[in-house]
This record gives structure tokens, sequence and C-alpha cells, in this order.
């Protein structure tokens, strides 16, 4: 069951082949998706070949195999983790009874758009990164980027997959849909905010990583949870894929970091943007404006959508099965801090309108987790009056509650003039970026590496950081 059948067009290990009207559909969307790659994929290094790994299984040691492969010849297919047996629904009002293996009618609206809302962002993320690697700092970033990109590819097969076999005409429609709009589109953006921004920079591309990839982590974790057993099954195999493109960006965030420090420790004023890096405080600032976008990705934090979802047992919380007890949870109760008559007051709510915030939480903890880390890798490079820090998770948000006021980094409810006078502090400004995009240089030559990034401290599946991750 788990190894994978790549004789088919579309390599899989759901035995597509005994479903010939799903496998029609799906060969249809294949030359539609392989365009769709041509055009707004990686425009950069598009026909050389890439040291990359592709999924050979979905066991969790040894899934996966490198070697060098034009991109759009990567072998995209459709990986499910193995069924369990007698799996039982982990959250809601059926906790406790057996997950489906097709959608119930009453659900199919709600799953459908779920499913259609994570499958938009995979493509999304492609298109805006795709002119990256005109400017990577060094071959293997621009190698770690195609690798993000190729799976993140592929992740939307995932989702197209569900469309198709299990949604009908409709799912048809959607997958078609998928490849039609456009992140920053003005007449067909992409769906959440976050992926219409653009990302012209390897610190924002860092920061989306680290930050909006990490949003996938969790809802990806809360769809595992899922009664919908396909997509659970599917969201717990991507979530193995994840983790690298988490480290991308945690790691290429550490060395822009350590590259500050080190270049602060040569000038005589501490200053790492005289001798060409990118100074912490600006860094601080990507930091904040990457959090508050990705924190929106959450949804509301009273959201009836997010009870529904629960109650239903179509998303359960990060970890619902293994950490907590109550997996009903009604009548239970929470604390949100919310605006009223304009002072900032804890006020309760029902936990099932609560678990956009739930969610989000558990988010917040992992990333102070890896701030803490980097704040140990300045420390390491001999810089001690510097800490970075994550804003409060009401600064600088756009969708939610604290949308319509003005917060600062501590989360204090503040008047517009005062988080005006303070916004080119917080968060980049014009100059921050015409500078962070003035940096932005091609460094496309073996084991060679930008200056304002630090060369990584390991390579990839044990390659030394000058092989050849990109053939030129
Ligand atoms: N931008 O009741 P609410 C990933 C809308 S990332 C724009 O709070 P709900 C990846 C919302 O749609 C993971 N609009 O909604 C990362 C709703 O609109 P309608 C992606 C927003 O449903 C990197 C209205 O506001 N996966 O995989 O509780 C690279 C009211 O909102 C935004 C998922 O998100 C926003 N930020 O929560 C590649 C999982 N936020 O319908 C990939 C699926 C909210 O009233 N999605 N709105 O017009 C969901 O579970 C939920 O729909 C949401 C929103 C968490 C997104
Ligand atoms: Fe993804
Ligand atoms: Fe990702």
């Amino acid at each position: 069951m788990a190894s994978i059948n790549y004789n088919d067009r579309i390599p899989n290990n759901v035995n597509l082949s005994s479903d010939r009207k799903l496998q029609r559909a799906l060969e249809r969307w294949q030359p539609a998706f392989l365009d769709w790659w041509q055009t707004v994929g990686p425009q950069v290094f598009q026909n050389n070949d890439i040291f990359l790994r592709t999924a050979i299984s979905t066991e969790p040691g040894g899934w996966a195999q490198f070697g060098h492969v034009k991109m759009p010849d990567y072998r995209w297919g459709i990986f499910l983790a193995d069924q369990e047996e007698d799996r039982k629904i982990t959250c809601g009002d059926d906790a406790g009874k057996p997950v489906w293996q097709e959608v119930p009618g009453e659900y199919r609206n709600m799953l459908k758009r779920i499913i259609v809302i994570q499958a938009d962002t995979e493509p999304a993320s492609v298109e805006q990164q795709r002119w990256l690697a005109d400017c990577a700092p060094s071959l293997m970033d621009a190698r770690n980027l195609f690798q993000v990109n190729v799976e993140e590819g592929r992740h939307l097969w995932a989702m197209v997959y569900l469309l198709q076999a299990y949604f009908g005409r409709d799912g048809r429609d959607e997958a078609d849909e998928l490849l039609a709009r456009r992140s920053g589109d003005e007449d067909k953006p992409r769906i959440l905010d976050a992926f219409n921004q653009p990302c012209t920079d390897w610190l924002t591309f860092f920061c989306f990583a680290m930050f909006t990839d990490r949003d996938g982590k969790y809802q990806l974790g809360s769809l595992a949870e899922s009664a919908f057993d396909p997509m659970s099954r599917t969201c717990r195999f991507m979530l193995i894929e994840e983790a690298h493109h988490l480290s991308v960006g945690e790691l290429g965030l550490e060395r822009v970091m350590r590259r500050a420090c080190q270049l602060m420790q040569k000038d005589p004023n501490q200053d790492a943007r005289a001798l060409g890096g990118i100074d912490l405080p600006t860094i601080q600032k990507w930091i904040n404006h990457w959090f508050g976008y990705s924190l929106d990705l959450f949804g509301a934090e009273v959201s009836t959508n997010a009870a529904d979802y629960f109650a239903a047992g179509i998303k359960g919380r990060w970890r619902e099965t293994k950490d907590f007890e109550d997996h009903n949870c009604l009548g239970a109760t929470r604390a949100v801090s919310t605006v009223e008559n304009g002072k900032l007051m804890e006020m309760e709510y029902a936990l099932r309108n609560c678990m956009n915030e739930e969610l989000r939480d558990a988010y917040a903890k992992d990333c102070h987790r890896v701030l803490s880390r980097w704040n140990r890798a300045v420390k390491d490079e001999g810089i001690n009056d510097f800490e970075f820090r994550l804003p409060s998770t009401r600064f600088f948000r756009r969708q939610g509650q604290y949308a319509n006021n003005n917060f600062d980094l501590d989360g204090n409810l503040i008047d517009q003039a005062t988080y005006d006078a303070n916004l080119a502090k917080w968060l980049p400004t014009e100059e921050d970026r015409v500078y962070v995009q003035s940096l932005m240089k091609p460094v496309h030559e073996q084991g060679k590496v930008a200056n304002w990034i630090a060369a990584p401290r390991r390579g990839i599946n044990g390659k030394p950081f000058d092989f050849e991750y990109v053939r030129t």
C-alpha cells in the first residue's frame, strides 16, 4: 500500500488505474497543470538539472529519493498516508464514531470550501516566488526554493485529487479555477491575503517559509484530525514534506542574522548595513510584518465557521487526538481579549467559537520556540545587546476582531497618531525595502554565497555546500 506506482502517468498510491473516470479527469487536468507551471512557475533555471527529492513511498523513514531532475519532469503525484484501521472521529458532536470514507451530503459545501482554500494557497506561493531564483544568494538556496516549489505543486495535486475524486463536476470546475486565479491579480486574485503579497526579495521568502508555511503546518495538522478520512490521510503525508519548507525559512533567517552579527563586529559603528549586510532591526521589521500577515490566515478570533467545522469533526485542534481529553467542548469557554467601548478587556466565549484562536495560539508558541533559537545564535555570534522578539498577536492585523483598532508591539490599544508615529520603527519602510532589494544580486556560482547571508552549516542530503545543486 505504501509504495507508489510510478508506471502510471500520474504516480499514485490510491490505485488510480482502477477508477477510469477519475483517472481520465486527472489526466485531462495534468497538461493544464504543466502549462500553468511553465507560465507562472519558476522562471529561472526552468530547464536545468536540479538536485531534488521526490517522494517514493509514504513510509516516514526513507520516503524520498534524491537526484538531479529538470523541474518540468518532476513526478508530481497523489500520495496518501496509509489508512488507519478503525479510525474514529476525533472531535465534535460525533467524536468516537467511525470516520467517513465518502463526503456526507450535509457537510459537502463546508468540506469543499476548506479544500479549495487549502488548495488555492499552494499554487499561489509558487506564483509569488517565480522570479526569486534570479537573485538567489547561492545555488543551494535556489535549489531549496525549487524543492519547496515542486512540493507546493504536489500539494495542489493532493487537493485536486480530493476535489476530483469526491466532489464530481463541482470538484472538476474548482480544479480548473485553481489554475485560473493568480497571485496578486486584480481581477482574479488568490483567496487569502498573504498569498497576494509580492515576494521579490529573499528576506521576504525566508519569512514566508518560516511564518506562512508554518500556518500551513498548523492548518494541515488540524485537517489531519478530520473526520473525512481521505483528507486526513492526504494532510498527514503533506506534513512530512512541510517540515523542510519550515527549516528553509528558519535556517535562512538565522543565516541572515549571523551574517549581520559578523558584519557588525567588523564595522567601527557596529553598522551591518555599512558593510552590505541586513541589519538586525531591519530583519525584526520583516518578522513583524510576516508574523502579522500569517496570523491573519487563521481567521477570526471568534468564528461561527470554526465552531461549525469543529462540531462536524471536519477540523480538530492541533494534536487533538494526543493532547486533549475533552473532544466535545460543548459548554466550555475561553477568554479572548476584545475591544469593548474603546477598552481592551478579556471576554469569555464558547470554546467551540474560538477554535481559530486555539490553533493560532499553538502556532504562536511554535514561533516563539524558533525565536529563542535565533536569539541563541545572535549571542553565539558575540552580540549581547540585541534580542529578537515576536509582536503581540494583536499587532498589525487586517483580519479578525483586532483589524479595526491599532495596537503596539506589546498589544496595547493605541490611537492612530501614536501608531502612525511609530510605524517606521515597527514595519518595513519604503527605504528599507529599496535597500534590501538593492542587495538582491544573483550568486549563481557553485560554492559561492552572497555577502549579506552566511553560508549554510550543512548541505542537502549529506552533500557539501559547494555541491552541484543546480547544473548551470
Ligand atoms: N485573507 O469566520 P472566518 C498553506 C475570510 S497555508 C482573506 O474567520 P474561518 C501554505 C474568510 O474566508 C494554509 N480572507 O473564517 C503556506 C471568510 O470569508 P467568507 C491554508 C480571509 O473560515 C505557504 C471571512 O473572512 N489552509 O498551506 O473561520 C505556502 C470570515 O472569516 C482571511 C487553510 O487556510 C485572510 N487571511 O477561517 C503554501 C485551511 N481570513 O467565506 C501553502 C482552510 C479569513 O465569509 N481554511 N478570511 O467570505 C480554513 O480553515 C478557514 O477558511 C480559514 C478562515 C482559517 C482560512
Ligand atoms: Fe503546501
Ligand atoms: Fe509549504
